[in-house]
């Protein structure tokens, strides 16, 4: 398949794709091209188990309009690459504002846990958990953890670097018109190291780099989906005043803290 589009529009080029990763509020526009006719599955593969998510039924009918020699050149698109090119010149600077994403959990639930062996055999302590394979916590293995945490017992944290300042004690402001490089790192030493998507509201944003790595293919996002250990740079786009949340996109997350504000005036 061809992966030409994501939360915000095209990407700069089009690429093929085997699959895709997505975290909660993360969207891909991918072409298919079905040639033959039958019923396909639509699924989501983990390492660990298969789910099926849907199926695409292709009749032998003719088709009105065939779109199939189109689909074998991989486009480019200069409307995104002009809406990034004012932005360029912000690539390579320091990151504005830095933030870690991290965990805190109380007394109780540290003092439940302790020593603990987790049904997938790993071992809990009070040193916390190891980091998953990839930096990507695939399924929900965690019954016990599920049952003793509440959002008293736990606190998904963001934290300003150069503050110390956490969640809804954040109060960034951006000045419109004038972009803001954030680095995001997601802390393989907290207690429960794994992926959270980051999701801002009111302005697009691209990402950069990926522990350091330069994207070649931008494309506007909303959305960055940030497994343990990694370090994301973003460049916002702040062209929408107001007051606006940047949260985790994982509901129980984002109830137990990790959302913050920042204003663009
Ligand atoms: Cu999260």
């Amino acid at each position: 398949m061809k992966l030409v589009g994501a939360d915000g529009g095209a990407y700069e080029k089009d690429q093929w794709k085997e699959s895709v990763v997505l975290g909660p509020s993360e969207r891909a526009v991918v072409e298919v091209l079905f040639d033959k006719s039958g019923i396909f599955a639509i699924q989501n593969k983990t390492p660990n188990k298969t789910y099926s998510l849907g199926s695409i039924t292709v009749s032998a009918d003719p088709v009105e309009v065939s779109y199939a020699s189109k689909f074998n050149t991989l486009g480019t698109h200069d409307q995104v690459v002009e809406s990034i090119d004012s932005l360029r010149q912000y690539f390579d600077r320091a990151p504005d504002k830095k933030i870690n994403l991290s965990l805190q959990m109380g007394s109780n639930m540290t003092k439940s846990m302790g020593g603990h062996m987790m049904p997938n055999g790993q071992m809990m302590s009070g040193m916390g958990m190891s980091v998953p394979a990839g930096g990507i916590e695939w399924e929900d293995d965690m019954q016990m953890m599920n049952q003793i945490s509440d959002t008293d017992s736990i606190k998904w944290k963001i934290v300003d670097q150069a503050t110390g300042k956490e969640n809804m004690d954040i109060d960034w402001s951006f000045a419109k018109g004038e972009p803001v490089k954030i680095q995001i790192f997601n802390d393989p030493n907290s207690m429960h190291p794994m992926q959270h998507p980051m999701h801002f509201h009111g302005q697009r944003f691209l990402v950069l780099e990926h522990n350091g790595v330069k994207e070649t293919n931008l494309v506007w996002k909303d959305t960055v989906f940030i497994p343990s250990g990694q370090t994301v740079d973003i460049l916002l786009d702040t062209s929408n005043p107001g007051t606006w949340m940047a949260h985790c996109h994982i509901a129980e997350h984002l109830e137990s803290g990790m959302m913050m504000k920042f204003n663009v005036q």
